[in-house]
């Protein structure tokens, strides 16, 4: 059961510009209550930019499509709530269960409500080591099938990023650069990887939807924004955080979900908090690419 706020709603029936927004990112990603100020303020820059942000969890079982900022609050700080992938959605449902959506779920309840525009931080890909752990997020599976264009940061260095553009490639995902050749690293603009192609405008990038859905080409877009170099994290103690981190996930043998919370933990821990502004940082200036975009997809729409 999908439960859609009303002024979603509204502004989807309008055709008014909406931008999905997940929740994995609140209950996992970041610790309270720096999480809740986040998503809050993510909503703001949307509206702010002139758009509907709708984030989206899971209470009791209803898929929650734009929540309140008391259900924000709830997911920032409740403890036990699922992180919820495609896989965990039908069990979550069934059994009217508490859960944070992931890029991959969050994309999924986000097309059936008719939202085609999400903003993140980061996205899951293929870790470290897959070849032996075969830890590739189910992020990549989706972004190959559902018609959903996700702006992030890039993807971080506790992933493969050279293997994540293979996957990608493999999976027929368009990765595109905004305003940039490279692929951003998450916390630092670079990654010495080149994208498929680099975007310059907001009208671009909506045109190249607009193409990939005229075209009926299932699956979704990748539009990779670099963090503004003044809250980009210097290389070398980033990568040493990461290394660190990574050895202490192997010595206390996380695997499998709890891997990227644990990796993300860690790093901010590591990086005495530094980590976790850059991070907060790139959503927002996400959220106004993001929005933007939405934006020119609408009118191009009418
Ligand atoms: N990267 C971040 N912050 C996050 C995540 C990734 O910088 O919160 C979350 C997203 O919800 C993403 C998920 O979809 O982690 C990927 O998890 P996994 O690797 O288990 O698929
Ligand atoms: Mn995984």
């Amino acid at each position: 059961m999908l439960k859609i706020n009303p002024e979603v709603q509204k502004a989807l029936l309008e055709n008014k510009p909406v931008v999905a927004l997940e929740s994995t990112i609140i209950s996992h990603g970041m610790p309270y209550p720096r999480n809740v100020e986040t998503a809050l303020a993510v909503e703001k820059v949307i509206r702010d930019n002139g758009a509907i942000p709708a984030t989206i969890g899971i209470i009791d079982g209803d898929a929650i499509v734009g929540m309140t900022p008391e259900q924000i609050e709830e997911f920032g700080k409740r403890k036990g709530i699922i992180k919820a992938s495609r896989r965990d959605l039908p069990v979550i449902y069934a059994k009217k269960l508490w859960a944070a959506t992931t890029v991959a779920s969050t994309m999924i309840i986000a097309k059936q409500a008719g939202i085609e525009v999400f903003v993140t931080g980061g996205i899951g890909g293929v870790h470290r080591g897959a070849q032996e752990t075969m830890d590739i997020s189910a992020d990549l599976q989706e972004l190959a099938k559902t018609n959903v264009t996700v702006i992030c940061a890039g993807a971080k260095a506790i992933l493969d990023l050279p293997l994540t553009l293979e996957y990608l490639e493999t999976m027929g995902v368009p990765v595109l650069g905004f305003q940039t050749n490279e692929l951003p690293a998450f916390y630092s603009p670079n990654s010495g990887l080149k994208v498929d192609y680099r975007v310059d405008s907001y009208l671009e990038a909506a045109q190249i939807i607009k193409e990939k859905r005229d075209n009926n080409l299932q699956g979704g877009i990748l539009i990779t924004n670099p963090i503004p170099k003044e809250y980009a994290m210097d290389d070398t103690i980033i990568n040493a955080a990461i290394n660190e981190a990574i050895e202490r996930m192997k010595s206390e043998g996380i695997h499998g979900k709890e891997t990227t919370p644990y990796l993300l933990k860690t790093v901010t821990e590591l990086t005495g908090g530094d980590s976790l502004d850059s991070n907060i940082q790139l959503v927002l200036n996400n959220a106004k690419v993001g929005a933007n975009i939405a934006k020119e997809y609408c009118q191009m729409r009418k």
